[in-house]
C-alpha cells in the first residue's frame, strides 16, 4: 500500500507568550519576560506549512488549545466568573495563571507518540497522548489533545487512541520528541526508537543533575507495550545526561531521525556504541544511514543555540532529502559550514531549505517541535472527514483567521488581560467550524 508521512503542524495559538515557563530549556529562560507577537508567530508556522505543502508533501493542521483554560484554576480552587477565575489566579498565584494561559500546546512533537499499523500487532495505528508530567503547563494538554487526535482519526476499524500514562514521576512522557521510526517505506514495517533520560525505579543509575530528564524508560517501555510492537524491532536508548544538562531537554534537539536515517551529534546517547549496533541488527532488512556529526565539527552549545537537530528531514518528489532547518542555523558559522559540507557528501541528505520560526525559536521549539508525523494511506486521507489537509484555500482561510483573531503583541502584562477569555473562544469556535472538528473544547462542551 502507498503512504505518506503527513506532518501535522500544531498551529500556534493566541496567547502565545515568553513566560521562562520551561526549566531546563534555555531559549525559554533566556527569553522570559520578552514581548512576544503572536500573530507573526502564528504566520511563520503557516509559512512552513504552505512551502512545504508547494513543494508536494503531504501537510496538515493541528488547531491550538483553549488558553487560558479556566477549567484547571477551577479544579485548583479559583471561584466565580471566568474573569474573576483568572484575575484572582494571576493576584495570587501567578505561576498557575502562567501555566494555564500559555500557548505550548502548539509544539505537537509532544501531544503524543503515533505508531503506524506496519509495527503493531493488531495492525491498529495506536495513539498516546503523552502526559506531559514534568511541566505544569504543559501536563493540562493530554485531554484534548487526545479529543483533537480522535476527531481527526475517527475510524474505529483504523485507529487506536489510548489514554495519557498515568501521571506522577514514574512516568513522565513527552510524545514524539524521543520518539523515531526507521522504515524502508513508510508503509511497510518500522523500527521504533525510544530515547528517555531516565530510569524511574532505579536511582543508581546515570542520570541529569541540573535539569529535569523529562522521559522515563517505564514511559517509553509502556507506551511501547500499549502500541504491541515487536520487542525485535523495538530499542530503548538512553540519551546522554550530560547533554541534558546542557539544555537537550528531548532528543529531537540532539538526533533526527527518517526512514532509514539517522542524524545524530556524537554526544547524543548514552553507550553509544551499544545503540548504534542494536539500530543496525534490528534494522538489517534496511539501508540504514547513520550521519554521526562531531563535536568539533558542531558542539552541544551551538546544536543547541542553533537547533539543527531540530531538523525536518524530508522527502522530496524526486525521492531525495531535505532538511528543513531554522533561521538560526544559517546565521550559526560552524552550522551553517557543517550542513554545506553534509549536503555536498554522498549521502541522501541533497538540500537544505531555512525558515524563520524566530517566534517559536524563542521558547525553544524548531521545525521538529511543531510537527506530528503520522503515516497514512491515500484513502485514509480520502476518508477523514476534518479539513485538516493543507492546500491553498486552507491557507488563505487560515491567514484571514488569524489575522482577525490574534494580538500583534503580548508582553507578561498583557497576557493577564481577561479580554482574551472571549477572544479566544470566539476564535477558536470559528475555527472547529472552519476545520469541521465538532466539539473539542472544553467551554464547547460544558452547558452554560
Ligand atoms: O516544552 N517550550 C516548550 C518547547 C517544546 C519543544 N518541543 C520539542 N523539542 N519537541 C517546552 O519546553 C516554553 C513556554 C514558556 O516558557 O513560555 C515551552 O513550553
Amino acid at each position: 500500500m502507498k503512504c505518506r508521512e503527513v506532518n501535522f503542524d500544531g498551529l500556534v495559538g493566541q496567547t502565545h507568550n515568553y513566560a521562562g515557563l520551561s526549566f531546563g530549556n534555555l531559549a525559554s529562560g533566556n527569553n522570559a519576560g520578552n514581548i512576544a507577537n503572536p500573530r507573526a508567530a502564528a504566520r511563520q508556522g503557516l509559512a512552513k506549512m504552505k512551502a512545504l505543502s508547494d513543494l508536494g508533501l503531504k501537510q496538515a493542521v493541528l488547531p491550538p488549545h483553549e488558553r487560558p483554560h479556566l477549567p484547571t484554576l477551577r479544579q485548583l480552587g479559583f471561584q466565580g466568573s471566568d474573569r474573576e477565575v483568572f484575575e484572582s489566579a494571576w493576584r495570587h498565584t501567578p505561576e498557575l495563571a502562567a501555566g494555564c494561559t500559555s500557548a505550548a500546546a502548539m509544539w505537537v512533537a509532544n501531544a503524543a507518540t503515533v505508531s503506524p499499523w506496519a509495527d503493531t500487532a493488531d495492525e491498529f495505528t495506536h495513539f498516546t497522548p503523552a502526559n506531559l508530567t514534568s511541566m505544569f503547563h504543559r501536563s493540562i494538554e493530554h485531554e484534548t489533545t487526545g479529543r483533537i487526535l480522535q476527531a481527526i482519526f475517527s475510524d474505529k476499524n483504523r485507529y487506536k487512541h489510548h489514554a495519557a500514562l498515568p501521571a506522577g514521576v514514574h512516568f513522565g512522557d513527552e510524545g514524539a520528541a524521543n520518539h523515531t521510526r526507521f522504515c524502508n517505506d513508510y508503509g511497510a514495517p518500522g523500527v521504533e526508537l525510544f530515547v528517555f533520560g531516565r530510569y524511574a525505579f532505579q536511582n543508581n543509575q546515570p542520570h541529569p543533575v541540573e535539569f529535569p530528564a523529562r522521559q522515563t524508560f517505564e514511559a517509553s517501555r509502556a507506551v511501547a507495550t500499549l502500541h504491541q510492537l515487536d520487542p525485535e524491532r523495538t530499542i530503548f536508548a538512553q540519551q546522554n545526561p550530560a547533554v541534558i544538562d546542557a539544555g537537550v531537554f528531548h532528543n529531537d534537539v540532539i538526533a533526527v531521525g527518517d526512514r532509514n536515517l539517522l542524524l545524530y551529534h556524537e554526544q547524543a546517547f548514552l553507550n553509544t556504541q551499544d545503540v548504534l549496533n542494536e539500530i543496525r541488527s534490528k534494522t538489517s532488512d534496511q539501508s540504514i544511514h547513520l550521519i554521526e556529526v562531531p563535536h568539533a565539527a558542531v558542539s552541544v552549545e551551538d546544536a543547541v543555540k542553533s537547533y539543527v537537530f531540530n531538523s525536518q528531514l524530508l522527502q522530496t518528489e524526486n525521492d531525495q532529502t531535505m532538511i528543513v532547518a531554522p533561521l538560526e542555523c544559517q546565521t550559526n558559522a560552524s552550522v551553517s559550514a557543517y550542513l554545506d559540507e553534509l549536503i555536498a557528501q554522498d549521502n541522501p541528505i541533497q538540500s537544505v531549505k531555512y525558515f524563520d520560526l524566530r517566534q517559536s525559536m524563542k521558547n525553544g521549539g524548531g521545525p521538529a517541535c511543531l510537527r506530528l508525523r503520522v503515516v497514512m494511506s491515500k484513502q485514509d486521507i480520502q476518508q477523514c472527514e476534518a479539513n485538516v489537509f493543507y492546500n491553498d484555500p486552507l491557507h488563505d482561510q487560515l491567514g484571514e483567521w488569524v489575522d482577525k483573531h490574534y494580538r500583534e503583541r503580548l508582553s507578561p502584562a498583557e497576557v493577564r488581560d481577561p479580554d482574551l477569555i472571549t477572544e479566544c473562544r470566539t476564535a477558536l469556535d470559528e475555527l472547529t467550524q472552519l476545520l469541521n472538528l465538532g466539539s473539542i473544547y472544553d467551554f464547547q462542551r460544558t452547558s452554560a
